[in-house]
Order: structure tokens, then C-alpha cells, then sequence
């Protein structure tokens, strides 16, 4: 893994300004920087409509310093997409001129990817279309005021699932993984330099690349904002986020997830769900239903491991 020094070193600007309106402590801010770092200038990015589309301000004032797409909620991908076939017109008809250089990335919330935008999505991964597609997934519609996305956790509360969300979260990696698309990561606002990697990696290969990250959100959520590097980490100390790559089909646990499969060495879930608000009045009942399916969810990933050893590729 590249050192923070070495990370820092490499991309000292920042592409993602100050002085936007992200709430303070807001992890979609903390993911779009550091992915930046690591793409660079020289992306062209797609924002379906999200929070993301909003903090960035208003011309000439906005906080992205490269350019920048905003689109409609269920367009990510189809837009992206049809960027990209562009750029590669241009670099037909106009070769070494840079636009073969071009990153094509679409930064989406959870609502945009799992919900709406799943239709693009699984279609632009279907043709293998050379973008990088992130959800950055903060468990709801923030946006518009925290509605239940299908990406939001069994047990939680928003503001259309008073009594806690009965249904489980969407697996949206495993959906991806299962295209058969050259690279599926996840990734955590808590482990920068691993978030760094797996987009420069993402950027090497070519083809459908598929980022998932969790990014906390404090007034969805309900935590200070100086917790959110915590909650982050306590979601992937508890095995409840789990950080993997799937590459050409071979899955590896990444560093801080790879111990865990020994579930004796995970966080107690709880110690996660109790920093945040909207699992305050979560049942007995959901609770084990929720340990349930992340001892379910660290099962798969056992099987999956071991049939590729002993099924090599
Ligand atoms: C077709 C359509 N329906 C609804 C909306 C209203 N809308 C804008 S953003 C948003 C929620 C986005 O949620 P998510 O993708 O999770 O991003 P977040 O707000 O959490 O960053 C909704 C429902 C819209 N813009 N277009
Ligand atoms: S509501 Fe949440 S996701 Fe939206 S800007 Fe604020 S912290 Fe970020
Ligand atoms: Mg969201």
C-alpha cells in the first residue's frame, strides 16, 4: 500500500475546493478528495442528482477544479457513457492530443446508484464501458431530507421508515462483481491511503470499474461531525463494512479487513450501531437479525475465498 507521505507528496493540490457547502464532517467530501488525489486533474466527472450535485455551489464559485458534469438522477452511467464514446471520437480524429488521457468517472450517492441508476449502470457494466463508477453510499436520500434508499442497513431510521427499515441493504459490489467487470472494490472515508490505491488501480485497468464507498453522513446518521473518521472505522472494525477487491473475478480482503474472518477479532457490532442516532431504538429483534446478516455476509466471503483456492482460475 502506498505510504501517506508518498501519497500526499504525489498529489499535493487539492481538486475538490474549500469553501463548498458539504456539513461539516460530511464523508462524501472526504472520498471525492482523496479519489481526486488519485485520478487527478485530468477527469471528467458525471454527478447524477444528489448532495453532491448541491455542495459544489453555484458558478463561478464552484468547488471542483476540473470538469464537472451534474445530471440527471437516473442518468450516471448513460452519461458517462456517452462521454466517454466522445472522447474517444476526438482521439480518433485528433490523435496525441490528450483526449485518450481522460478519466471518465461517475460519483454517485447510494439513492443514484442502488435505486434509479441501477438500469445505466448494470448496462454500461454489461458493455464493459471504460469508466470508473463510485457510489459514494451514505445509507439514504440526504439530499432530500433522509428517505430509505435500498442501500440503507436493516434497523435504521429515516424519515420514511420511522420504525426502523425492515428490509437489508442491497448488496451492490456483489451485483457488480457478478457482470464480470474488470474491478469491484470497496473502500471506507477511514482508510485514505487503501481509497488512494484502489482508484489509481482502477485507473490503470481498462474497462467497467466499479468503486463502492462508505461515506458516514452526521445529520443522516446522527453523530458530531468530528466522529465521522470513528464511525467509519468502527463499521469496518466490526465486519460490518467489509474491504475487498474483485479483480477479473479473484477476490482478496484488504488490509484492515483480512484478520477478521475470524470473527473473534471482530468490533462488537454494537459498539458501531451506538454511536449513531438512527439506530437508537433499534429492537432486540433487529439487532440479532442485523449480526445475523453480517455473519451471513463474512460466510460468503469465506466460501468465495476458499473455492478459489482450491478452484484456481
Ligand atoms: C427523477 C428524480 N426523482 C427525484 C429527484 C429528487 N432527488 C434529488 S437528489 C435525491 C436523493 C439522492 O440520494 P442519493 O443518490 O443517495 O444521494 P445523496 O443525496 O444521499 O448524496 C432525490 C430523490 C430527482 N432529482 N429526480
Ligand atoms: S447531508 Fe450528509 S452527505 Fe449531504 S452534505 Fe451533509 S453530511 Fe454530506
Ligand atoms: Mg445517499
Amino acid at each position: 500500500m502506498v505510504k501517506l507521505k508518498e501519497a500526499l507528496d504525489s498529489c499535493q493540490e487539492e481538486f475538490f475546493l474549500p469553501g463548498n457547502s458539504c456539513c461539516a464532517g460530511c464523508g462524501l467530501e472526504i472520498a471525492l478528495r482523496w479519489a481526486m488525489k488519485a485520478l487527478g486533474p485530468n477527469t471528467a466527472l458525471v454527478t447524477p442528482a444528489s448532495c453532491l450535485n448541491v455542495v459544489i455551489g453555484l458558478w463561478p464559485k464552484t468547488a471542483p477544479n476540473f470538469p464537472f458534469t451534474n445530471m440527471a438522477f437516473a442518468a450516471g452511467a448513460a452519461a458517462a457513457t456517452g462521454m466517454k464514446a466522445a472522447f474517444d471520437a476526438k482521439a480518433y480524429k485528433f490523435p496525441n492530443r490528450g483526449w485518450e488521457e481522460i478519466t471518465t468517472l461517475v460519483f454517485a450517492g447510494d439513492g443514484g446508484t442502488a435505486d434509479i441508476g441501477i438500469q445505466g449502470l448494470s448496462g454500461a457494466a454489461e458493455r464493459n464501458t471504460n469508466i470508473i463508477y463510485c457510489c459514494y453510499d451514505n445509507e439514504a436520500y440526504m439530499n432530500t431530507g433522509i428517505q430509505r434508499s435500498s442501500s440503507t442497513p436493516h434497523g435504521a431510521i429515516t424519515t420514511t421508515t420511522t420504525l426502523g427499515k425492515d428490509r437489508f441493504k442491497k448488496n451492490l459490489p456483489a451485483i457488480l462483481a457478478a457482470h464480470e467487470i474488470p474491478y469491484v472494490a470497496t473502500c471506507s472515508i477511514s482508510e485514505p491511503l487503501d481509497l488512494y490505491d484502489k482508484f489509481k488501480k482502477a485507473k490503470s485497468i481498462k474497462g467497467c470499474k466499479y468503486i463502492h464507498i462508505l461515506a458516514p453522513c452526521p445529520p443522516g446518521w446522527g453523530f458530531n461531525s468530528e466522529n465521522a473518521i470513528e464511525v467509519a472505522r468502527l463499521a469496518v472494525k466490526s465486519g460490518s463494512w467489509i474491504l475487498f477487491e474483485v479483480e477479473n473475478g479473484i477476490m482478496t480482503l484488504s488490509k484492515k479487513s483480512k484478520s477478521l474472518t475470524d470473527a473473534s477479532r471482530r468490533a462488537p457490532l454494537i459498539d458501531y450501531l451506538s454511536k449513531q442516532k438512527r439506530f437508537s431504538q433499534i429492537s432486540e429483534k433487529d439487532l440479532i437479525e442485523l449480526q445475523e446478516q453480517l455473519d451471513h455476509n463474512w460466510e460468503r466471503i469465506t466460501v468465495e475465498l476458499s473455492c478459489q483456492d482450491q478452484y484456481p482460475k
